[in-house]
């Protein structure tokens, strides 16, 4: 009887815990861009970036060398993210950290 309880319980934890993450909207991801050599180059990134459906949220950094995105992954991918940035003339060179 007392196992049973527990095993309910355990069992309304991993489905509270799933439907979590279901519904966690967005993913964010740091991309290393290489070519800006100054801050209109990074805010020409940016508004690539902003103006792409499924983004939500970027902040690119010259100094950096780097652009953090916000986006919804059921919309973008990360091969499209860096494509938006590529056609920009700069060169998206991998992740730095995705989650
Ligand atoms: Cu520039």
């Amino acid at each position: 009887m007392r196992q049973g309880k527990t095993i309910a319980l355990v069992f309304a934890l991993v489905l509270a815990f799933g439907s979590f993450g279901v519904s966690a909207a967005g993913a964010t991801v740091t991309m290393r861009i290489e070519g800006m050599h100054c801050g209109s180059c990074a805010s020409s990134v940016e508004k690539k970036l902003k103006a792409t459906d499924g983004v939500e949220e970027v902040r690119v950094s010259f100094e950096k060398k780097e652009a953090w995105i916000k986006f919804d992954d059921k919309k973008i991918t990360l091969a499209r993210l860096r494509e938006v940035i590529n056609s920009t003339g700069f060169k998206a060179v991998g992740e730095k950290s995705a989650e």
